[in-house]
């Protein structure tokens, strides 16, 4: 996160930390990506951020990387489902969203408490130039390799034919995608944030936006962050959650 402030506790208690290990080592997970979670046994994250060969596990309740918090709770990744229409170019990512399914028992993986919670998914479209808060552990303006300390910042959601516009991210913007930043620069997400959410505050509860997904490099004028469209995915979150767990 560029432009970011400390998170205090619990006040982002959706905010999960995908860690990979290579399969069948004994090497420490690292931190790779931040996810969402949306259910007791779900997370929501970045298609991008599915590396194949990998154990997963994700923390959450957690604040501080690499630390042993009172607070958190790891949790192994049981399965990986990417979207089937996800593709990368050069430019942009595309469809750029993963579900996560959690390994637990009785439907209960991720324990509901002051500092884990699920977070809500959208209902409706919200207006530009609303202020949304993005999070993560990702690189920040001192530091490509991220910051140890969960950090979070405001975005603004960026009208979608202005960020289309030929200066700022032309014809590879599409549907599946919203922007948002300040187009003067400075504070925006990164590398190492992909995946984590972007919520916006509606009728007084956090909703679940966007998903850090790519952009042009960081913090740069012209060049905000671009998110995954949640919205634009209710259903196949639906379909997928529901076939692997009926009620
Ligand atoms: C990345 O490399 C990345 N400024 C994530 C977010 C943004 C840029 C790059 C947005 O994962």
């Amino acid at each position: 996160i560029f432009g970011g402030l400390k998170v205090s506790p619990g006040a982002i208690p959706w905010q999960v930390s995908l860690e990979v290990r290579p399969k069948n080592t004994n090497q420490p997970y690292r931190h790779i990506c931040g996810g969402v979670l949306i259910a007791s046994c779900w997370v929501l994250t970045a298609g991008h951020c599915i590396i194949q060969r990998n154990d997963m596990q994700v923390v959450v309740g957690g604040l501080s990387l690499g630390t042993n918090e009172s607070t958190e709770q790891t949790i192994k990744v049981e399965q990986a489902i990417v979207h089937e229409g996800y593709r990368e170019t050069s430019s942009a990512v595309y469809n750029d969203i993963a579900l996560l399914r959690l390994q637990g028992a009785n439907g209960v993986c991720a324990n509901e408490t002051q500092f884990v919670k699920i977070a809500c998914l959208p209902d409706a479209i919200l207006p530009d130039g609303m202020e949304c808060t993005i999070s993560g552990w990702g690189a920040t303006e001192q530091s490509s390799h991220g910051s140890n300390h969960l950090l979070q910042a405001n975005v603004l959601l960026i009208n979608q034919q202005k960020c289309s516009e030929p200066s700022v991210y032309g014809r590879f913007l599409d549907n599946t995608m919203i922007c948002a930043g300040h187009l003067k620069g400075g504070v925006d997400s990164c590398q190492g944030d992909s995946g984590g959410p972007m919520t916006c505050k509606q009728n007084n509860t956090h909703i679940l936006y966007g998903l850090v997904s790519w952009g042009d490099q960081c913090g740069k004028a012209n060049k905000p962050g671009v998110y995954t469209r949640v919205i634009h995915f209710l259903q196949w979150v639906k379909s997928k959650t529901q076939a692997a767990s009926p009620k």
